[in-house]
């Protein structure tokens, strides 16, 4: 009797432990991440992997992917594609999975709770009570959220789950994006400097990439009033980080509440000093629950391409 050898997949970065584990007990399993030098371990090994798995904020570099002539799979652990040359995967006929609907509810509840921290100063009153502040002077006051415009940079599924709930707040909902959809209630802009001119919050929720990549810049804070507050739980490549920095400092919007930035994990010191930013460390999807979603879809889709089954959550 022969006993089948078990298939090997490369894991480009970390992922939920569990999810590791499981795949450590179906598959034998390679962490590109720990090998001293990637280029050599590859020129070595790349031929044997048919599968890799990686995070959406990390993709897999286009030389990774040309040492891996035998790759049919990248499955990913999130919705963003933006670290992946789609067209270089498309030419290579190589499928891609991502965990489409498992993350967006978090996100959008991430979107929320960053607007009401930065408006409510949270984050900037906890602190006030912790270090004995209250003790000494009444609280300051700070920014109302129901009722208010709220313009959304993208309205994809996130941009529908942050309006759905924005709704809850008496919001005037508005948005751009490259195209109407008229099926919602919502005011379109085709032009986001319209649209900043009109919004009191503006909340980016389009998909990075070489597209969106630097569109929020010095043009949309300088269209956004003074008092505007201004939200990412996109991709940090969609702001010009800079600009957001100087407007901060300058006084063209008065905060702003980010889960991204251009160059994770490294956070700018000038945001990391201001009192009117809310800074969280990429963790919008980072439920237990929606965690265990994402790895559960993962798994079934490397599952899937070994078992030659048509893939589930496949793009494209
Ligand atoms: C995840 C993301 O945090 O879905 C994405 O593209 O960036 C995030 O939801 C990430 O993929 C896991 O680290």
């Amino acid at each position: 009797m022969t006993t089948a050898t078990p298939n090997e997949v490369l894991l480009i970065a970390p992922v939920m432990e569990n999810l590791q584990a499981r795949l450590e007990a179906t598959f034998v399993v390679h962490r590109l991440y720990e090998q001293a030098d990637p280029v050599a371990f590859l020129a070595v090994k790349g031929e044997t992997f048919r599968a890799v798995i990686t995070r959406g904020d990390i993709g897999v570099t286009t030389p990774v992917l040309e040492q891996l002539p035998q790759l049919g799979l990248i499955a990913v652990f999130g919705v963003g594609t933006d670290a992946i040359d789609l067209n270089y995967t498309r030419q290579r006929d190589i499928a891609v999975t991502i965990t489409s609907g498992a993350l967006t509810e978090d996100v959008a509840d991430m979107a929320l709770g960053l607007l009401l921290a930065t408006a409510r100063q949270l984050c900037f009153n906890d602190r006030f009570v912790r270090d004995g502040h209250w003790l000494q002077k009444a609280p300051g006051l700070s920014v109302q959220v129901s009722g208010k415009r709220l313009g959304i940079f993208g309205m994809g599924n996130i941009g529908r789950a942050i309006a759905q709930r924005a709704a809850g707040f008496n919001m005037r909902i508005q948005y751009a994006s490259h195209r109407q959809d008229t099926t919602l209630p919502y005011a379109y802009y085709p032009d986001l400097l319209a649209l900043a001119r009109e919004s009191d919050f503006l909340v980016i929720a389009i998909s990075g990439g070489k597209d969106s990549a630097g569109l929020v810049d010095k043009t949309v804070f300088d269209a956004l009033p003074a008092h505007a507050l201004v939200i990412n739980i996109a991709r940090g490549s969609i702001v010009n980080e800079k600009d957001l920095i100087a407007a901060l400092q300058n006084g063209d919007i008065a905060g702003a509440g980010l889960d991204v930035y251009a160059q994770e994990p490294q956070v700018p010191a000038e945001l990391i000093a201001m009192d009117n930013v809310v800074l969280q460390p990429h963790i919008a999807s980072a439920t237990q629950e929606t965690r265990q979603k994402m790895s559960d879809i993962v798994f079934t889709n490397v599952e899937a391409f070994f078992n030659q089954a048509p893939l589930p959550h496949a793009i494209e």
